[in-house]
């Protein structure tokens, strides 16, 4: 297998809004992330991806971007990126941005002009159509509740939004339009970042003719329909050929619905389009059978559906793609909440267990602001504590609009499956406002701070943390775990995850108890020439203790 540098990486994700604030405005900036660096770089990671970083009404936490060429004034200016810039590659940090091209903020100029008349430089910038007997072109849904179309009486059209009325799609057939991304692109990469975060990268080619879809018709079930267009593959290997491959670049194109033969298709080895896809198959495995409810729900994941699902992308993309591994991120609530037990007598074991499970895969792994110190859902109980617009959106739709379920159902589901649940501001001490800012933050902060903080993780030589640093470690060092080939093992196992990785005659098995009780297995683990990482401070061979994780290596 050919060796790149993206695939010797580990990323670490930051949410600038709620990672340091460094002038006590409530607000994390650029100057905050510079005043953190030596902490990213402590904990092992290689890149850093930001979140957006970019002028924005912040509609969708910069998800809307009104100018791809300026930094957003909460954050800072562009002289505090180049500096971040440059401070973070003295310390051999690499910086990938998050490039959000399916959409703009209706704020953007493009859009600006694009709504005024059927005829200016940038009418053909989005995808209009006009009324259908009055009414939207198509019955598709947006991401965020209501009609994927907005009247524009201006231009006596509608506009399509696969997300917030806010976020107008850009029309990626008019050639116009990929010469302004693949720009925006090269201005950043001259400046020297190195790659980019794709957002919904599988969303920018539109069915032809933009046809109804088939009943039932549901925000998810339209961004299934759009995903993956027909002239996908094209319009990456046009960015790639253009710009890409002119750079050094690690490149990673969300995909919702990807499965792992669309990632080969995008991001195999040869395909020369995108390095790495992020695939949503193991995130929407506890979504709701009733499709009205779309991702909303409260119950747990299972075991084996989980084991299924990730076994299914290891097996698949060896030799043929790279997965990117993660458990959760900026979208998704806290990973030992919800696939772990954020309890306190299990928290920290099952932290490092899910942590132990993903970093001994093959594929880049990806951390989330605050997961290496075990963070936690929030824990909400009313919907005065969310702010994000999905959630209220959601809310609004399913029990005020369509009474499809009551308040406690729902406020149960948000606490659950919130983005909220991710946003909550970084947890550096048990300080006023968690260190985070010395005003009050933009957003509530987790009230259990006080105790599960950057601080105590950092004094306690068994913490979190540092199960997190020597599984990056491990990695640098080992082929064996970047590169080994991946062998799954009892897959009906309902309790336990297990596999097996080899390269060049060497075996690392891995094996996780995913329940709080003790169970026995026996995968003559008495036979391996080393135990490379547990959580427990012995080994007890064949027994595995509550959330206990351990990873054998067998030289020969
Ligand atoms: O998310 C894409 C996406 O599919 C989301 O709708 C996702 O399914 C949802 O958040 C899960 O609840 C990306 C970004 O990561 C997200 O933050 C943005 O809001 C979205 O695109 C629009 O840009
Ligand atoms: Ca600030």
């Amino acid at each position: 297998m050919t060796k790149e540098w993206f695939k010797d990486s580990v990323v670490y994700q930051v949410y600038p809004m709620s990672f340091q604030d460094s002038n006590n405005d409530g607000i994390g900036d650029l100057a905050g992330i510079k005043q953190r660096l030596q902490y990213i770089h402590n904990l092992g990671a290689d890149v850093i991806w930001l979140n957006p970083i970019y002028t924005s009404p912040n509609k969708d936490n910069g998800y809307d971007i009104a100018d791809y060429k300026n930094i957003n004034s909460n954050y800072g200016t562009m002289q505090d990126f180049d500096e971040l810039l440059q401070q973070a590659h003295q310390l051999d940090l690499k910086i990938m941005m998050d490039l959000v091209v399916n959409h703009t903020s209706d704020q953007h100029a493009w859009f600006k002009e694009s709504r005024k008349s059927q005829d200016n430089l940038y009418s053909d910038y989005y995808i209009w159509r006009d009324p259908v007997d009055g009414h939207e072109p198509n019955n598709w849904l947006a991401a965020f509740g209501g009609s994927a179309w907005t009247y524009v009486p201006e231009r006596k059209q509608y506009y399509l939004h696969m997300f917030a009325a806010a976020q107008p799609d850009l029309n990626w057939e008019n050639p116009e339009v990929r010469e302004a991304v693949f720009d925006v692109e090269r201005f950043w990469l001259d400046k020297g970042v190195d790659g980019f975060r794709m957002d919904v990268i599988n969303l920018i080619s539109k069915p032809a003719g933009l046809p109804n879809i088939p009943e039932p018709v549901t925000s998810g079930t339209t961004m299934d329909f759009v995903a993956d267009g027909h002239r996908l593959n094209e319009f990456l290997r046009q960015m790639n050929e253009e710009v890409l491959s002119k750079y050094d670049t690690i490149t990673v194109g969300e995909m919702p619905g990807a499965t792992p033969t669309d990632a080969i298709k995008y991001t195999g080895l040869d395909s020369h389009e995108l390095n790495m896809v992020f695939q949503f198959e193991h995130v929407v495995l506890s979504s709701n059978p009733d499709v009205r409810m779309g991702k909303w729900n409260d119950e747990p994941v299972k075991l084996i559906e989980l084991k299924k699902s990730l076994n299914r992308w290891q097996t698949g993309l060896d030799g043929k793609g790279w997965n990117s591994l993660y458990w959760n991120n900026h979208d998704q609530p806290r990973a030992v909440s919800r696939f772990g037990n954020d309890s306190p007598e299990f928290r920290e074991l099952s932290a490092k267990m899910l942590a132990t499970t993903l970093h001994m895969m093959q594929g880049t792994p990806y951390i989330y602001e605050g997961e290496e110190i075990g963070m936690t859902n929030g824990h909400f109980t009313e919907l005065n504590q969310y702010e994000d617009i999905e959630s209220i959106n959601f809310y609004d739709e399913l029990v005020n609009q369509k009474h499809i379920l009551n308040q406690e159902t729902m406020l149960r589901y948000l606490a659950n499956m919130s983005r909220d649940n991710a946003r909550t501001p970084m947890q550096w001490n048990s300080s006023e406002n968690a260190g985070f800012s010395k005003a009050t933050p933009w957003y509530g902060l987790n009230s259990n701070y006080n105790e599960i903080n950057v601080e105590n993780s950092l004094s306690d030589k068994n913490s979190v943390f540092y199960h997190y640093q020597k599984l990056i470690q491990l990695r640098h060092d080992s082929e064996l775990i970047r590169y080994g080939t991946f062998e799954p093992i009892d897959s009906e196992d309902t309790q336990v995850y297990a596999y097996r990785r080899h390269y060049e005659g060497k075996t690392l098995l891995v094996l996780s108890n995913f329940t709080d009780a003790t169970v026995e297995r026996n995968y003559q683990q008495s036979e391996a020439t080393k135990l490379l990482i547990n959580n427990y401070a012995d080994d007890l061979d064949t027994k595995l203790r509550p959330y206990e994780s351990k990873a054998y290596l067998f030289e020969k």
